[in-house]
């Protein structure tokens, strides 16, 4: 039995900022995690290293579970981001030694392959209609068999979802907050425009989606979602702040757009009444933010009964480890949806040399053992952290808003 020897945590900088632990063995086997909580990374780098990392050395690796437990029940503040995500790197770093000892995948351990590969959707945006649609044809020709629609909205200097860059988007940044300006009268007239001319360029054999990023309320989420049914959408994103699940019946009353939600979750309590009343279509939890394989598989079962399907987050703030353990997860859990997929810079890529791999639209976590992601730390050290913040939201007449 593998006992824990040491828990480091590594802040790196390959183009944006990523926390990663380690937990070495006495077997000389070791597991990564992914602790990466964008815009107050180090407060769960302190979290691990402060308070877990002392607690864990010479517990017996194999058991994940019990770890778990401990780690939740025994530090009597439950839940919450910066905890959640600690949970999540150390139980995702376990997978790994365990998978690494057993010669296995971790997809494996989780009781095989349900399925050949995993759907990804890719994020196609531009600053208006036209180039938001370009982006996607780009998306088309690459075999994705989904994607994201965002869309530049007249009259507002940035959108949420839109960049300069052609495939990443990555909104930390600054050493301080960044300002936007949001008008939702302004984005409701954009959207089923962008989303009857992207039917009409790129047809109906392709997943198309849309992410509100919470900036509605239910009855006007209801409104956009009647206003998108003749183009079909696979889902609509967060299209309300979901604190109040109880909102999401009002929304479900109008309309039959499937709806996602959950990438802020981070424990099955975020999600136990949109899914036990069918509220929702996808939960968008994810291995970092919502406690690890072993609490996803949890939220995923309750899922299952509710005929509520995963869709995980992944974004560039999500680390190529945590997309490696989400792919072991979508993988073999029975009611998988999608995977989102935002690739990562090319020096992100290279601190993080990985087994996954995308192919015709679906993606394989690959069969090396564990999670087969591993950090190289020599160059890894040559990218100091650096605060970056998310940006902040307010409306036209300087409301503060949702972001
Ligand atoms: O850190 C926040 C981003 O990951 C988030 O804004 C991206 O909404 C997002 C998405 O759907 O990828
Ligand atoms: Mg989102």
């Amino acid at each position: 039995m593998p006992r824990i020897t040491s828990v480091r945590v590594i802040v790196t900088r390959p183009g944006r900022n990523f926390v990663t632990v380690k937990i070495e063995t006495d077997e000389g086997i070791y597991g990564i995690g992914d602790a990466t909580l964008n815009g107050r990374e180090l407060a769960v780098a302190s979290y691990l290293t402060d308070h877990v990392a002392p607690v864990l050395i010479g517990r017996d690796a194999h058991r994940i579970e019990d770890i778990w437990q401990y780690l939740y029940k025994g530090a009597y503040w439950r839940r919450g981001p910066v905890t959640m995500s600690a949970i999540a790197a150390i139980d995702m770093a376990l997978w790994d030694i365990k998978g690494k000892v057993a010669g296995l995948p971790v997809y494996q351990l989780l009781g095989g392959a349900s399925r050949d590969g995993c759907m990804v959707y890719g994020h196609a945006n531009g600053s208006d209609v036209s180039e938001t649609i370009e982006r996607a044809q780009e998306y088309l020709e690459k075999g994705y068999k989904a994607v994201r629609l965002q869309s530049g909205v007249p009259g507002l200097k940035s959108t949420y979802g839109v960049s300069g860059e052609r495939f990443y988007y990555e909104p930390a940044k600054g050493s301080l907050p960044e300002e936007s300006f949001w008008s939702t009268s302004k984005y409701m007239r954009l959207v089923p425009e962008l989303f009857q001319r992207g039917r009409d360029a790129l047809g109906w054999d392709i997943h198309l989606l849309h992410d509100v990023h919470h900036r509605l309320t239910p009855i006007e989420a209801g409104r956009l979602g009647k206003d998108l049914e003749p183009y079909r959408l696979f889902w609509l994103e967060d299209a309300t702040p979901a604190e109040n699940q109880e909102a999401f019946r009002l929304i479900r009353q109008h309309t039959t757009t499937p709806l996602a939600v959950g990438e802020i979750f981070n424990s099955i309590w975020d999600a136990k009444q949109l899914i036990e009343e069918q509220l929702i279509d996808y939960i968008r939890a994810t291995v970092v933010h919502a406690g690890g394989i072993t609490h996803l598989r949890r939220i995923a079962a309750l899922a299952d009964l509710y005929q509520v399907r995963t869709g995980c987050h992944g974004a560039t703030d999500l680390s190529p480890v945590t997309m490696a353990a989400a792919l072991h997860f979508g993988l073999s859990v029975p009611n998988f949806g999608i995977q989102e997929y935002m690739v990562h810079t090319e020096e992100t890529d290279a601190v993080f040399p990985h087994a996954y791999r995308f192919d015709q639209g679906l993606m394989h976590p690959g069969d090396a053992p564990g999670l087969g992601v591993d950090i190289d730390e020599t160059l890894a050290a040559k990218y100091e952290y650096s605060r970056a913040y998310l940006p902040v939201n307010r409306l036209e007449d300087g409301t503060m808003f949702n972001w």
